[in-house]
Protein backbone atom coordinates (compact mmCIF):
# COMPACT_ATOMS: atom_id res chain seq x y z
CA UNK A 1 0.00 0.00 0.00
CA UNK A 2 2.48 2.32 1.27
CA UNK A 3 4.66 1.62 -1.72
CA UNK A 4 1.62 2.17 -4.01
CA UNK A 5 0.81 5.38 -2.78
CA UNK A 6 4.97 7.11 -3.01
CA UNK A 7 4.80 5.48 -6.62
CA UNK A 8 1.72 7.65 -7.34
CA UNK A 9 3.16 10.92 -5.34
CA UNK A 10 6.39 10.69 -7.76
CA UNK A 11 4.66 9.88 -10.56
CA UNK A 12 2.09 13.68 -10.03
CA UNK A 13 5.08 15.19 -9.30
CA UNK A 14 6.78 14.11 -12.72
CA UNK A 15 3.38 15.54 -14.13
CA UNK A 16 3.52 18.57 -12.97
CA UNK A 17 6.83 19.58 -13.79
CA UNK A 18 6.17 18.32 -17.13
CA UNK A 19 2.98 20.72 -17.04
CA UNK A 20 4.68 23.51 -15.74
CA UNK A 21 7.36 23.03 -18.41
CA UNK A 22 4.25 23.31 -20.84
CA UNK A 23 3.28 26.19 -19.50
CA UNK A 24 6.89 28.24 -19.33
CA UNK A 25 6.72 27.29 -23.20
CA UNK A 26 3.14 28.94 -23.89
CA UNK A 27 4.43 32.17 -21.70
CA UNK A 28 7.71 32.42 -23.68
CA UNK A 29 5.61 32.29 -26.81
CA UNK A 30 3.10 34.82 -25.78
CA UNK A 31 5.48 37.49 -23.61
CA UNK A 32 8.88 37.17 -25.91
CA UNK A 33 11.87 34.81 -24.80
CA UNK A 34 14.33 37.76 -23.35
CA UNK A 35 11.25 39.24 -21.08
CA UNK A 36 10.92 36.04 -19.76
CA UNK A 37 14.32 35.43 -19.31
CA UNK A 38 14.52 38.93 -17.29
CA UNK A 39 11.61 38.09 -15.19
CA UNK A 40 12.84 34.81 -14.41
CA UNK A 41 16.15 35.17 -13.08
CA UNK A 42 15.03 38.26 -10.91
CA UNK A 43 12.59 35.93 -8.98
CA UNK A 44 15.27 32.86 -8.64
CA UNK A 45 17.72 35.80 -6.95
CA UNK A 46 15.01 36.41 -4.62
CA UNK A 47 13.87 33.30 -3.71
CA UNK A 48 17.47 32.81 -3.31
CA UNK A 49 18.19 35.73 -0.77
CA UNK A 50 14.43 34.40 0.69
CA UNK A 51 16.22 31.26 1.26
CA UNK A 52 19.60 31.73 2.82
CA UNK A 53 18.09 34.07 5.16
CA UNK A 54 15.32 31.43 6.59
CA UNK A 55 17.76 28.32 6.45
CA UNK A 56 20.25 30.65 8.95
CA UNK A 57 17.63 31.77 11.03
CA UNK A 58 16.50 28.10 11.24
CA UNK A 59 19.63 26.75 11.86
CA UNK A 60 20.63 29.01 14.53
CA UNK A 61 17.32 29.04 16.43
CA UNK A 62 16.88 24.64 16.18
CA UNK A 63 20.72 25.20 17.60
CA UNK A 64 19.66 27.04 20.45
CA UNK A 65 16.32 25.29 20.79
CA UNK A 66 17.95 21.76 21.45
CA UNK A 67 20.97 23.28 23.34
CA UNK A 68 19.81 21.27 26.12
CA UNK A 69 20.63 17.86 24.56
CA UNK A 70 23.97 19.30 23.41
CA UNK A 71 26.88 17.39 25.72
CA UNK A 72 28.56 20.14 26.77
CA UNK A 73 25.42 22.67 27.46
CA UNK A 74 23.18 22.65 30.44
CA UNK A 75 22.30 19.17 31.88
CA UNK A 76 24.89 17.90 29.73
CA UNK A 77 28.07 20.32 30.94
CA UNK A 78 31.16 18.05 32.04
CA UNK A 79 31.29 15.51 35.26
CA UNK A 80 34.88 15.44 35.33
CA UNK A 81 37.95 17.94 35.79
CA UNK A 82 39.12 17.66 32.05
CA UNK A 83 35.64 17.43 30.96
CA UNK A 84 35.37 20.94 31.41
CA UNK A 85 38.41 21.85 29.18
CA UNK A 86 37.07 19.59 26.44
CA UNK A 87 33.81 21.30 26.49
CA UNK A 88 35.82 24.83 26.16
CA UNK A 89 37.50 23.44 23.21
CA UNK A 90 34.30 22.49 21.73
CA UNK A 91 32.75 25.67 22.22
CA UNK A 92 35.42 27.56 20.37
CA UNK A 93 35.62 25.22 17.91
CA UNK A 94 31.97 25.59 17.18
CA UNK A 95 32.04 29.49 17.93
CA UNK A 96 34.84 29.81 14.82
CA UNK A 97 33.24 27.19 12.46
CA UNK A 98 29.44 28.77 12.68
CA UNK A 99 30.86 32.08 12.56
CA UNK A 100 32.41 31.27 8.97
CA UNK A 101 29.51 29.13 8.29
CA UNK A 102 27.18 32.42 8.77
CA UNK A 103 29.52 34.61 6.85
CA UNK A 104 29.84 32.19 3.91
CA UNK A 105 26.26 31.53 3.68
CA UNK A 106 25.44 35.31 3.24
CA UNK A 107 27.70 35.91 1.51
CA UNK A 108 26.69 32.45 -1.16
CA UNK A 109 23.24 33.78 -1.20
CA UNK A 110 24.18 37.65 -1.26
CA UNK A 111 25.94 37.17 -3.87
CA UNK A 112 23.62 34.78 -6.25
CA UNK A 113 21.25 37.68 -6.07
CA UNK A 114 23.40 40.39 -6.74
CA UNK A 115 24.83 38.74 -9.68
CA UNK A 116 22.15 37.57 -11.39
CA UNK A 117 22.26 37.90 -14.84
CA UNK A 118 20.83 41.25 -15.99
CA UNK A 119 20.45 42.80 -19.30
CA UNK A 120 23.99 43.80 -21.03
CA UNK A 121 25.24 42.75 -18.22
CA UNK A 122 28.96 40.67 -18.49
CA UNK A 123 30.87 38.19 -16.37
CA UNK A 124 34.35 39.35 -15.63
CA UNK A 125 36.76 36.14 -16.33
CA UNK A 126 39.23 36.10 -13.66
CA UNK A 127 41.99 33.31 -14.03
CA UNK A 128 44.53 34.06 -11.04
CA UNK A 129 44.83 35.93 -8.12
CA UNK A 130 47.21 35.55 -5.72
CA UNK A 131 46.25 38.00 -3.22
CA UNK A 132 42.72 36.49 -2.66
CA UNK A 133 44.72 32.63 -2.90
CA UNK A 134 46.94 33.93 0.02
CA UNK A 135 43.83 35.86 2.29
CA UNK A 136 41.78 32.59 1.75
CA UNK A 137 44.95 30.32 2.42
CA UNK A 138 46.32 32.73 5.02
CA UNK A 139 43.08 32.96 7.26
CA UNK A 140 41.77 29.77 8.04
CA UNK A 141 45.31 28.43 8.32
CA UNK A 142 46.18 30.95 11.24
CA UNK A 143 42.91 30.18 12.88
CA UNK A 144 43.54 26.20 12.58
CA UNK A 145 46.68 26.57 13.61
CA UNK A 146 45.48 28.63 17.26
CA UNK A 147 42.67 25.43 17.42
CA UNK A 148 44.96 22.33 16.67
CA UNK A 149 47.32 23.72 19.05
CA UNK A 150 45.19 24.17 21.93
CA UNK A 151 43.55 20.43 20.89
CA UNK A 152 47.72 19.30 21.35
CA UNK A 153 47.96 20.67 24.50
CA UNK A 154 44.92 19.67 26.37
CA UNK A 155 45.76 16.29 24.23
CA UNK A 156 48.95 16.17 26.08
CA UNK A 157 47.83 17.09 29.35
CA UNK A 158 44.17 14.48 29.64
CA UNK A 159 45.89 11.55 27.99
CA UNK A 160 48.99 11.66 30.27
CA UNK A 161 49.80 9.22 32.80
CA UNK A 162 49.93 9.44 36.24
CA UNK A 163 53.00 10.68 38.54
CA UNK A 164 54.21 8.07 41.03
CA UNK A 165 53.95 10.31 43.81
CA UNK A 166 50.28 10.76 43.03
CA UNK A 167 47.58 9.38 45.03
CA UNK A 168 45.28 7.31 42.47
CA UNK A 169 42.47 5.01 42.47
CA UNK A 170 43.20 2.18 39.90
CA UNK A 171 40.58 0.01 38.67
CA UNK A 172 40.37 -2.40 35.66
CA UNK A 173 37.25 -2.46 33.39
CA UNK A 174 37.59 -5.70 31.04
CA UNK A 175 35.00 -5.83 27.93
CA UNK A 176 34.01 -8.53 26.50
CA UNK A 177 30.62 -9.90 24.26
CA UNK A 178 28.63 -8.20 26.08
CA UNK A 179 29.60 -7.37 29.55
CA UNK A 180 31.90 -4.95 31.28
CA UNK A 181 33.84 -6.39 34.35
CA UNK A 182 35.28 -3.88 36.98
CA UNK A 183 37.79 -4.81 39.25
CA UNK A 184 38.72 -2.74 42.36
CA UNK A 185 42.05 -3.12 44.07
CA UNK A 186 40.23 -4.14 47.54
CA UNK A 187 41.69 -2.39 50.89
CA UNK A 188 45.38 -2.75 49.79
CA UNK A 189 44.89 -0.27 47.14
CA UNK A 190 46.88 -2.53 44.46
CA UNK A 191 45.24 -4.68 41.39
CA UNK A 192 46.98 -8.24 41.74
CA UNK A 193 48.87 -9.54 38.78
CA UNK A 194 47.05 -11.69 36.02
CA UNK A 195 47.70 -14.05 33.20
CA UNK A 196 45.69 -14.74 30.43
CA UNK A 197 46.77 -18.78 30.70
CA UNK A 198 45.01 -18.30 34.08
CA UNK A 199 41.49 -17.96 32.81
CA UNK A 200 38.81 -20.24 33.44
CA UNK A 201 35.03 -20.73 34.20
CA UNK A 202 36.20 -19.93 38.20
CA UNK A 203 39.28 -17.54 36.77
CA UNK A 204 37.16 -15.42 34.84
CA UNK A 205 40.46 -12.56 34.47
CA UNK A 206 43.02 -14.77 34.86
CA UNK A 207 44.28 -13.39 37.93
CA UNK A 208 47.04 -15.31 39.65
CA UNK A 209 46.28 -16.33 43.43
CA UNK A 210 50.07 -16.55 44.20
CA UNK A 211 50.25 -12.95 44.20
CA UNK A 212 48.47 -11.65 47.71
CA UNK A 213 47.78 -8.58 45.66
CA UNK A 214 44.82 -10.66 44.10
CA UNK A 215 43.61 -11.99 47.43
CA UNK A 216 41.20 -8.39 48.49
CA UNK A 217 40.84 -7.73 44.90
CA UNK A 218 36.81 -7.56 44.18
CA UNK A 219 34.56 -7.32 41.21
CA UNK A 220 31.25 -5.23 40.62
CA UNK A 221 29.16 -5.19 37.11
CA UNK A 222 28.85 -1.30 37.54
CA UNK A 223 31.22 1.62 37.93
CA UNK A 224 31.12 3.14 41.46
CA UNK A 225 33.60 6.13 42.00
CA UNK A 226 34.16 8.30 44.86
CA UNK A 227 33.76 12.03 43.41
CA UNK A 228 36.97 14.27 43.64
CA UNK A 229 39.66 11.37 43.28
CA UNK A 230 41.68 10.94 40.77
CA UNK A 231 41.27 7.24 38.70
CA UNK A 232 42.99 5.58 36.24
CA UNK A 233 41.19 3.29 34.42
CA UNK A 234 42.96 -0.18 33.15
CA UNK A 235 40.91 -1.18 30.34
CA UNK A 236 41.08 -4.18 28.21
CA UNK A 237 39.50 -6.67 26.45
CA UNK A 238 39.11 -10.54 26.00
CA UNK A 239 37.58 -10.79 22.85
CA UNK A 240 36.80 -8.35 20.18
CA UNK A 241 37.64 -4.59 20.13
CA UNK A 242 35.04 -2.33 22.77
CA UNK A 243 34.94 0.85 24.00
CA UNK A 244 35.09 2.37 27.22
CA UNK A 245 32.67 5.52 26.88
CA UNK A 246 31.87 7.66 29.79
CA UNK A 247 29.94 10.23 27.96
CA UNK A 248 29.32 12.73 30.80
CA UNK A 249 32.60 12.74 32.03
CA UNK A 250 34.21 13.03 28.47
CA UNK A 251 36.37 9.44 28.86
CA UNK A 252 36.48 7.40 26.17
CA UNK A 253 38.77 4.72 25.05
CA UNK A 254 39.38 2.07 23.14
CA UNK A 255 39.47 -1.60 25.02
CA UNK A 256 41.76 -3.65 22.61
CA UNK A 257 42.66 -7.29 23.58
CA UNK A 258 46.03 -7.54 24.01
CA UNK A 259 47.25 -4.38 24.39
CA UNK A 260 46.31 -2.62 27.57
CA UNK A 261 45.39 1.09 27.49
CA UNK A 262 43.98 3.57 30.38
CA UNK A 263 42.05 6.82 30.78
CA UNK A 264 42.40 9.00 33.84
CA UNK A 265 39.57 11.36 35.42
CA UNK A 266 38.60 13.02 37.89
CA UNK A 267 34.78 12.94 38.86
CA UNK A 268 33.67 16.32 40.03
CA UNK A 269 30.10 16.06 40.90
CA UNK A 270 28.07 12.84 42.82
CA UNK A 271 25.42 11.30 41.41
CA UNK A 272 23.45 12.85 43.85
CA UNK A 273 24.29 16.49 43.03
CA UNK A 274 23.71 15.45 38.97
CA UNK A 275 20.32 14.63 39.71
CA UNK A 276 19.43 17.51 41.68
CA UNK A 277 21.09 19.72 38.69
CA UNK A 278 18.78 17.87 36.45
CA UNK A 279 15.69 18.63 38.33
CA UNK A 280 15.74 22.43 37.46
CA UNK A 281 15.63 21.67 33.82
CA UNK A 282 12.06 20.87 32.04
CA UNK A 283 12.86 18.02 30.15
CA UNK A 284 13.78 16.10 32.96
CA UNK A 285 10.59 16.85 35.10
CA UNK A 286 8.55 14.30 33.20
CA UNK A 287 7.80 10.35 34.99
CA UNK A 288 10.34 8.11 34.12
CA UNK A 289 8.93 6.02 31.23
CA UNK A 290 10.14 3.11 33.24
CA UNK A 291 9.10 3.84 36.28
CA UNK A 292 6.40 6.38 36.31
CA UNK A 293 6.45 7.13 39.96
CA UNK A 294 9.43 8.90 39.55
CA UNK A 295 10.90 11.85 37.65
CA UNK A 296 13.28 11.74 35.22
CA UNK A 297 15.62 13.59 37.11
CA UNK A 298 15.44 11.24 40.26
CA UNK A 299 16.30 7.99 38.58
CA UNK A 300 18.78 9.28 36.26
CA UNK A 301 22.38 7.89 36.27
CA UNK A 302 25.59 8.27 34.54
CA UNK A 303 26.75 5.81 31.84
CA UNK A 304 28.97 3.84 30.71
CA UNK A 305 28.43 2.47 27.26
CA UNK A 306 30.56 0.53 24.96
CA UNK A 307 31.34 3.00 21.86
CA UNK A 308 32.53 -0.19 19.81
CA UNK A 309 30.21 -2.08 17.24
CA UNK A 310 31.33 -5.35 18.98
CA UNK A 311 28.38 -7.75 17.96
CA UNK A 312 24.78 -8.54 17.84
CA UNK A 313 24.32 -7.84 21.60
CA UNK A 314 26.70 -4.46 21.82
CA UNK A 315 23.45 -2.49 23.10
CA UNK A 316 23.38 -4.09 25.76
CA UNK A 317 26.58 -3.33 27.25
CA UNK A 318 25.30 -0.14 28.83
CA UNK A 319 26.03 0.35 32.61
CA UNK A 320 25.21 2.80 35.52
CA UNK A 321 28.11 5.10 36.67
CA UNK A 322 27.86 6.24 40.75
CA UNK A 323 29.85 8.66 41.68
CA UNK A 324 29.46 8.92 45.72
CA UNK A 325 30.87 11.29 48.53
CA UNK A 326 34.56 10.26 49.29
CA UNK A 327 33.27 8.56 52.87
CA UNK A 328 29.89 6.56 51.01
CA UNK A 329 32.48 5.29 48.54
CA UNK A 330 35.20 3.97 51.31
CA UNK A 331 31.88 2.10 53.37
CA UNK A 332 30.87 0.48 49.85
CA UNK A 333 34.13 -0.66 48.78
CA UNK A 334 34.45 -2.50 52.48
CA UNK A 335 31.20 -3.95 51.99
CA UNK A 336 32.34 -5.39 48.87
CA UNK A 337 33.42 -9.26 48.88
CA UNK A 338 36.72 -10.49 47.46
CA UNK A 339 36.43 -12.53 44.56
CA UNK A 340 39.44 -14.83 45.50
CA UNK A 341 38.31 -15.76 49.30
CA UNK A 342 34.36 -16.27 48.51
CA UNK A 343 34.88 -18.25 45.37
CA UNK A 344 38.34 -19.71 45.25
CA UNK A 345 40.08 -20.11 48.87
CA UNK A 346 39.62 -23.64 49.89
CA UNK A 347 38.60 -24.97 46.10
CA UNK A 348 40.63 -27.15 44.25
CA UNK A 349 41.67 -23.91 42.20
CA UNK A 350 43.32 -22.60 45.97
CA UNK A 351 47.15 -22.43 45.16
CA UNK A 352 47.62 -21.27 48.74
CA UNK A 353 45.98 -24.23 50.26
CA UNK A 354 49.10 -24.90 52.46
CA UNK A 355 49.19 -21.52 54.66
CA UNK A 356 46.99 -19.07 56.22
CA UNK A 357 46.58 -15.33 55.68
CA UNK A 358 47.58 -13.46 58.55
CA UNK A 359 43.84 -12.26 58.66
CA UNK A 360 42.46 -15.65 58.30
CA UNK A 361 44.90 -16.68 61.51
CA UNK A 362 43.28 -13.45 63.32
CA UNK A 363 40.01 -14.25 62.53
CA UNK A 364 40.08 -17.51 63.58
CA UNK A 365 42.17 -16.55 66.51
CA UNK A 366 39.30 -14.18 67.14
CA UNK A 367 36.41 -16.77 67.02
CA UNK A 368 37.92 -19.74 68.98
CA UNK A 369 38.77 -17.70 71.98
CA UNK A 370 34.97 -16.08 71.85
CA UNK A 371 33.94 -19.51 71.45
CA UNK A 372 36.20 -20.61 74.42
CA UNK A 373 35.70 -17.61 76.77
CA UNK A 374 31.50 -18.52 76.42
CA UNK A 375 31.61 -22.00 76.83
CA UNK A 376 33.38 -21.12 80.51
CA UNK A 377 30.88 -18.71 81.19
CA UNK A 378 27.46 -21.54 81.14
CA UNK A 379 26.71 -23.55 84.01
CA UNK A 380 26.12 -26.75 81.66
CA UNK A 381 29.36 -28.51 81.23
CA UNK A 382 27.36 -29.99 78.58
CA UNK A 383 28.33 -26.84 76.88
CA UNK A 384 31.99 -26.83 76.94
CA UNK A 385 33.04 -29.17 73.87
CA UNK A 386 35.06 -27.36 71.46
CA UNK A 387 35.38 -28.73 67.83
CA UNK A 388 38.82 -27.93 66.71
CA UNK A 389 37.65 -27.51 63.22
CA UNK A 390 41.00 -26.71 61.96
CA UNK A 391 42.81 -29.14 63.32
CA UNK A 392 43.99 -31.77 60.88
CA UNK A 393 45.92 -35.05 60.50
CA UNK A 394 47.66 -36.57 57.75
CA UNK A 395 45.86 -39.41 56.20
CA UNK A 396 45.66 -42.52 58.15
CA UNK A 397 48.20 -41.21 60.82
CA UNK A 398 48.09 -39.28 63.85
CA UNK A 399 50.67 -36.54 62.61
CA UNK A 400 49.22 -32.80 62.59
CA UNK A 401 49.02 -31.06 59.67
CA UNK A 402 51.78 -28.10 59.70
CA UNK A 403 48.45 -25.85 59.13
CA UNK A 404 46.85 -27.11 62.91
CA UNK A 405 49.46 -25.32 64.84
CA UNK A 406 47.59 -22.25 64.45
CA UNK A 407 44.41 -23.31 66.38
CA UNK A 408 46.45 -25.15 68.18
CA UNK A 409 48.17 -22.26 69.61
CA UNK A 410 45.06 -20.26 70.28
CA UNK A 411 44.07 -23.42 72.68
CA UNK A 412 47.72 -22.79 74.27
CA UNK A 413 47.07 -19.39 74.88
CA UNK A 414 43.89 -19.62 75.95
CA UNK A 415 44.53 -22.47 78.56
CA UNK A 416 47.68 -20.49 79.25
CA UNK A 417 45.49 -17.22 80.39
CA UNK A 418 43.24 -19.37 82.21
CA UNK A 419 45.50 -21.53 84.67
CA UNK A 420 42.03 -23.10 86.76
CA UNK A 421 40.79 -24.78 83.25
CA UNK A 422 41.39 -28.70 82.66
CA UNK A 423 41.45 -29.73 79.25
CA UNK A 424 40.28 -32.99 77.84
CA UNK A 425 41.07 -34.24 74.21
CA UNK A 426 38.80 -36.38 72.79
CA UNK A 427 38.82 -38.09 69.38
CA UNK A 428 36.61 -38.84 66.29
CA UNK A 429 36.43 -40.83 63.18
CA UNK A 430 34.05 -41.72 60.48
CA UNK A 431 32.18 -45.50 60.08
CA UNK A 432 34.70 -46.22 57.26
CA UNK A 433 37.19 -48.79 57.79
CA UNK A 434 37.63 -51.31 61.09
CA UNK A 435 36.10 -50.44 64.08
CA UNK A 436 38.73 -51.11 66.21
CA UNK A 437 41.49 -49.22 63.58
CA UNK A 438 39.34 -46.63 64.18
CA UNK A 439 38.96 -46.60 68.03
CA UNK A 440 43.11 -46.64 67.84
CA UNK A 441 43.42 -43.89 65.34
CA UNK A 442 41.18 -41.71 67.29
CA UNK A 443 43.06 -42.50 70.69
CA UNK A 444 46.68 -41.60 68.55
CA UNK A 445 45.09 -38.58 67.27
CA UNK A 446 43.68 -37.49 70.91
CA UNK A 447 47.22 -37.89 72.11
CA UNK A 448 49.16 -36.76 69.83
CA UNK A 449 47.37 -33.32 70.13
CA UNK A 450 47.42 -33.06 74.08
CA UNK A 451 51.38 -33.88 73.37
CA UNK A 452 51.48 -30.89 71.30
CA UNK A 453 49.96 -28.90 74.48
CA UNK A 454 52.43 -30.50 76.67
CA UNK A 455 55.43 -29.73 74.80
CA UNK A 456 54.05 -25.96 74.07
CA UNK A 457 54.16 -25.66 78.24
CA UNK A 458 50.45 -26.65 79.39
CA UNK A 459 51.11 -28.91 82.73
CA UNK A 460 50.19 -32.91 82.75
CA UNK A 461 48.08 -32.39 85.76
CA UNK A 462 45.42 -30.57 83.61
CA UNK A 463 45.53 -32.19 80.56
CA UNK A 464 43.44 -35.77 80.05
CA UNK A 465 43.00 -37.75 76.27
CA UNK A 466 41.16 -40.51 74.81
CA UNK A 467 39.82 -41.53 71.78
CA UNK A 468 35.98 -42.69 70.92
CA UNK A 469 36.45 -43.95 67.41
CA UNK A 470 33.08 -44.28 65.38
CA UNK A 471 31.08 -44.17 68.41
CA UNK A 472 29.98 -40.68 68.83
CA UNK A 473 28.95 -39.50 65.25
CA UNK A 474 27.97 -35.44 65.20
CA UNK A 475 26.30 -36.28 61.45
CA UNK A 476 25.11 -38.96 59.66
CA UNK A 477 28.09 -41.14 57.91
CA UNK A 478 26.36 -41.71 54.91
CA UNK A 479 27.54 -38.49 53.33
CA UNK A 480 30.58 -36.88 52.57
CA UNK A 481 29.80 -33.61 54.19
CA UNK A 482 28.69 -35.92 57.24
CA UNK A 483 31.80 -37.73 57.11
CA UNK A 484 34.05 -35.17 56.83
CA UNK A 485 32.12 -33.69 59.80
CA UNK A 486 32.49 -36.74 62.32
CA UNK A 487 36.39 -36.67 61.80
CA UNK A 488 37.18 -34.73 64.20
CA UNK A 489 38.96 -33.40 67.66
CA UNK A 490 37.48 -31.96 70.50
CA UNK A 491 38.39 -29.84 73.23
CA UNK A 492 36.77 -29.85 76.33
CA UNK A 493 37.14 -27.65 78.84
CA UNK A 494 36.30 -26.90 82.52
CA UNK A 495 37.12 -25.45 85.61
CA UNK A 496 36.87 -28.59 87.46
CA UNK A 497 39.16 -31.40 87.18
CA UNK A 498 36.18 -33.83 87.55
CA UNK A 499 34.14 -32.79 84.88
CA UNK A 500 37.26 -33.26 82.40
CA UNK A 501 37.82 -36.92 83.81
CA UNK A 502 34.08 -37.66 83.72
CA UNK A 503 33.82 -36.92 80.11
CA UNK A 504 36.95 -38.45 79.21
CA UNK A 505 36.05 -41.65 80.47
CU1 LIG B 1 31.39 -3.76 23.22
Amino acid sequence: MKTLIVFFCIALLLMIVFQIAKVRDLAKVLRGPEEIEARNTNMTGIYLLAFGAVFLIATTLSALYFKNWILGYGPHESASAHGARIDTMMAWTLGVTYSVFVLTHILLFYYAYKYRTRKGRKAQYISHNNTLEIVWTGIPAIVMTFLVIGGLDAWNDIMGDVGTDEEILEIEATGQQFFWTMRYPGADGLLGKKDFRLISGSNPLGQDWTDSKNTDDFMNNHVVLPVGQKVRVRITAMDVLHDFYLPQFRVKMDAVPGLPTYFIFTPTKTTKQWRKELSEYAEYQIPDPEDPTKQLWENANFELACAELCGTGHWSMARTVTILEEDEFAQWAADQESFYLTTVRGTKNDPNDGMLFPAEVAQRSAEFLTAANASLETEDDADNTLVLEYVTFETGSAELTELSKYQLDDAVAFLKANTDVYAALRGHTDNVGDPDMNLNLSDARARSVRQYLLDNGITVDRLESEGFGEMMPLEDNSTEEGREANRRTELYISRTLNGAEQLSK
